[in-house]
């Protein structure tokens, strides 16, 4: 059986670092000695930072379909994405001399309801990890001032947690542009009560809405709880640590880890080392970018 080829979806709403991401993760990738290509499949991505191997430009422009078939910017990148879908062969065909070397990172549109909903991005993910072999995990970015608001925070872990549902992929939520988590104020609670996603009981108490609002904010919460399946890493794309942090996350997510010889001797020294992950990933990301955590609040 052909060898299978790896590669990261990455995903989140508009603004949240997609492209940015995509150029930095490659550039990492390239330093520590995996071939990248990366893959522009946003129509509405003009100018690109790193030097894509395809783009969806090169199909289909959302400002032709715009002005030929009379569309906003969300009907036409529908109609393009369900354009993708129809001539996937195209898409197939330039990605096949890729996988055979190469780590694939593909650069998607920032509509969130094109990954909870609407089924042509799932329809082409999948069809491409059959017929050529690809071992994908999503990366979904949310960028990490929404903290600073209790509603908009409930929002990002709601939009999670349905992405997961509906693309049924290997998952790593990232809490993107983590130098900039105070950016918008002070947070109420340490980062790991962000990332953990442990008890959102104490996040309805801070909501200033109306008792009517209340109680749908703890209806929401109470579904997020339950599931049990969001929580998030953290990112700064300028930093090499956390950059090296969040690969050996998705490696693990993906199957990355266990392919191959030489990342098969890098698994067993992350298997016996004793690094403490959770230190790295929030303690220590806590102590360089949020300042005076005496003050936060406990939410023990
Ligand atoms: N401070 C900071 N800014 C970032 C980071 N990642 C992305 N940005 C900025 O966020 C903005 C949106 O990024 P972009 O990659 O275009 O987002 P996209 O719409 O999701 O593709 C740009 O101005 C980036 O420079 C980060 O880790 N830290
Ligand atoms: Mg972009």
């Amino acid at each position: 059986m052909e060898s299978p080829a790896f590669g990261q979806v990455v995903i989140g709403p508009p603004g949240s670092g997609k492209t940015t991401y995509c150029n930095g993760m490659s550039q990492f990738l390239s330093l520590i000695g995996r071939k990248v290509a990366v893959i522009n499949l946003d129509p509405a991505n003009e100018t690109l930072p790193y030097e894509c191997a395809v783009n969806i430009g090169d199909l289909i422009k959302l400002s032709d379909v715009m002005g030929e078939h009379s569309l906003g910017p969300n009907g036409g990148l529908i109609y393009c994405m369900e354009f993708i879908e129809k001539n996937i062969d195209w898409l197939e065909s330039k990605l096949k001399p890729l996988v055979k070397d190469h780590y694939l990172l593909f650069d998607f549109p920032g509509q969130v309801e094109l990954f909870f909903l609407h089924s042509n991005i799932k329809n082409v993910i999948t069809r491409l990890m059959k017929k050529l072999h690809l071992r994908l995990a999503a990366v979904h970015l949310v960028d990490s001032h929404l903290c600073s608001d209790p509603g908009k925070y409930i929002s990002a872990l709601l939009l999670s947690l349905s992405t997961m549902l509906h693309l049924e992929l290997p998952h790593v939520n990232v809490l993107s542009k983590i130098d900039l988590i105070e950016s918008c104020g002070k947070l109420d609670f340490n980062l790991a009560f962000y990332t953990d996603v442990q008890d959102l009981s104490h996040l309805r108490y801070h909501d200033d809405h109306s008792a009517k609002y209340r109680k749908l904010t703890k209806e929401l919460c109470d579904v997020i709880e339950n599931y049990g399946l969001v929580n998030f890493t953290t990112l700064d794309i300028q930093d090499k640590e956390s950059v090296d942090n969040l690969v050996k996350q998705i490696d693990k997510s993906n199957g990355y880890i266990f392919a191959g010889i030489n990342s098969a001797v890098e698994f067993s020294k992350i298997a016996v080392s004793h690094v403490n992950w959770d230190y790295y990933r929030v303690a220590a990301v806590q102590e360089k970018y949020m300042k005076d955590d005496d003050e936060k609040l406990d939410a023990d």
